[in-house]
């Protein structure tokens, strides 16, 4: 199923602010800007949209061939500046903007900003959890919050954190004894353990492991491996 809604980021005391000291014509400003979110799941989690504000985008880990995949999110964006004035000739891409994520080789697309403002780029492949944003020429515009069955990159505490080249779906994803998902077992603490539940019933468990119905765990992606990209920044290369 997919789900659409629409995003206006910024606030009304932010963009006066930012317009008595940083508002130039043509520069993507995100309270002028808006984000449409289409996520499309495979298979459908519904709690996913309707148990986690923001909706929940379950990725498929780097280099994985499972069919189906996990989910697929598009963002159309329209860039405004912040005298309302459409922006065209932007280049719009997504970052990896916090928590342990970093975006797989393919696993995302980039585009131009058209005549009106206008560009669609999708994600579907990532390792790890966290946010991942939306950019327009640089400028962060908005973000959702994704997570993935790949998180962590070995059996040892020091292997927590992703970085860049290649990592698996492999036991220690189940059993490293701080990131892995048996250590993360119980109700979901919001900012503590959260990025371990797949499935967004509220709980991390057996079910985040082996898949509800055999799809959507762990074991489903198991063994698959691939290589993550450089961490993209924001900022304009
Ligand atoms: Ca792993
Ligand atoms: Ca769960």
């Amino acid at each position: 199923m997919s789900k659409k809604l629409i995003v206006v980021m910024g606030m009304v005391l932010a963009m006066t602010a930012c317009l008595a000291t940083v508002a130039t014509a043509g520069i993507p400003f995100p309270a002028t800007s808006t984000c449409t979110i289409t996520i499309t799941q495979f298979p459908t989690r519904l709690q996913c949209l309707t148990s986690w504000d923001p909706d929940v985008v379950r990725l498929t880990p780097a280099g994985s061939t499972a069919v189906p995949v996990f989910d697929r999110v598009s963002i159309t964006v329209r860039v405004r500046d912040a005298f309302n004035a459409v922006v065209s000739g932007a280049l719009v891409a997504y970052s990896e903007q916090s928590g342990i994520v970093n975006i797989a080789n393919g696993g995302a697309t980039t585009a131009t900003t058209d005549a009106a403002g206008l560009a669609t780029v999708t994600l579907h492949a990532a390792s790890g959890y966290g946010r991942v944003a939306l950019c327009a020429d640089g400028v962060q515009l908005c973000n959702v919050q994704v997570r993935s069955p790949d998180v962590n990159k070995g059996s040892t505490p020091l292997l927590c954190g992703l970085g860049t080249a290649s990592s698996a779906v492999a036991g220690s994803d189940i059993t490293n004894p701080t990131c892995g998902f048996l250590a993360n077992f119980g109700p979901v603490t919001v900012g503590v353990n959260d990025g371990w539940d797949i499935n967004c019933d509220n709980a991390v468990s057996g079910s985040d492991v082996t898949g509800l119905l055999g799809k959507g765990g762990v074991l489903q992606y198991f063994g698959d491996t691939g290589t993550l990209g450089a961490l993209n920044s924001c900022a304009l290369p």
